[in-house]
């Protein structure tokens, strides 16, 4: 692994032997590209967004935690993504490659830990292998009392035209989306697809009980300051996640992992 610049953002390049690599910003421990071995970039990740710790990076793999949307008090989809994580570990074997990244309650800003007064670690795990991504990521309770929490890798694939993709694995069978699209998927189980053109991801989540599928459409994208509007068809949001708070008791962990592989 080396360190390098994205955007104004200190980040983690980890680099496998065959050539498959991943970046992640500090920031967030916000996953904001990936190529498998064939080097072709699976995220997507808009030509707006901030790169400067200002606000959310709009594209990669946001950290959901510790609320999803607006559901929980405190900020929209949780701080996770706003805030800044530490490197805690790297390594490679069998020509994989990884890196763990940290946040703990005493990382945040005063403020933020005001809003969650609760004793967490939170630990991402971001392994390259091949033509696979995988992500972990570890919840665990160091507080004295239990807290509840929801959790997503809202992850923003890259396609080459929304029009182009389907999505598989979900209660409906084959999903294509033309406009805006907002839906969370219930017990997921078993691996979901995505299917651009030759290529097919095969997703498959673990402790994630739900899924959600989104893309803004072109009205709603032309109202975020920070996407472009015709990038809403090069790319759709799958994210494990877990929607109704669990609750965690002190000194417990919970874990969820999204393995991503592609079939070309
Ligand atoms: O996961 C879907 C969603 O909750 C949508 O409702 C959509 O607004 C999206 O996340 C992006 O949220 P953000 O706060 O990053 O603008």
């Amino acid at each position: 692994i080396e360190m390098v610049d994205y955007g104004q953002l200190p980040a983690v390049r980890i680099r496998g032997t065959d050539g498959a690599q991943a970046i992640v910003t500090l920031y967030g421990a916000h996953l904001v590209s990936w190529q498998g071995a064939d080097g072709a970039e699976r995220l997507f990740c808009s030509a707006a967004s901030k790169l400067d710790g200002s606000r959310a990076i709009r594209g990669g793999v946001p950290v959901i935690f510790p609320q999803f949307a607006e559901r929980g008090t405190g900020m929209r989809h949780g701080f996770a993504r706003v805030a800044t994580w530490r490197l805690a570990d790297s390594g490679a074997h069998d020509g994989a490659a990884f890196a763990v990244f940290m946040l703990e309650d005493g990382d945040l800003a005063p403020a933020l830990a005001q809003a969650w007064p609760h004793g967490f670690a939170l630990a991402l795990r971001v392994e390259v292998n091949g033509a696979a991504l995988a992500l972990t990521l570890e919840v665990r309770n160091t507080g004295a009392d239990a807290f509840a929490f929801s959790a997503a890798l809202h992850t923003y694939f890259s396609v080459s035209h929304l029009a182009r993709v389907r999505i598989g694995g979900v209660q409906e069978g084959e999903l294509h989306i033309d406009d805006n699209f907002d839906h969370i998927y219930r017990g997921i189980d078993g691996a979901m697809t995505l299917a651009d053109g030759a290529t097919t991801l095969h997703l498959a989540q673990d402790g994630f009980g739900d899924a959600v599928v989104w893309n803004p459409g072109a009205l709603d994208a032309a109202a975020l300051n920070d996407m472009e509007d015709a990038e809403y068809q090069r790319f759709v949001c799958i994210e494990p996640a877990l929607i109704a708070p669990l609750t965690l008791a002190a000194g417990a962990a919970w874990r969820g992992a999204h393995t991503i592989r592609i079939d070309a």
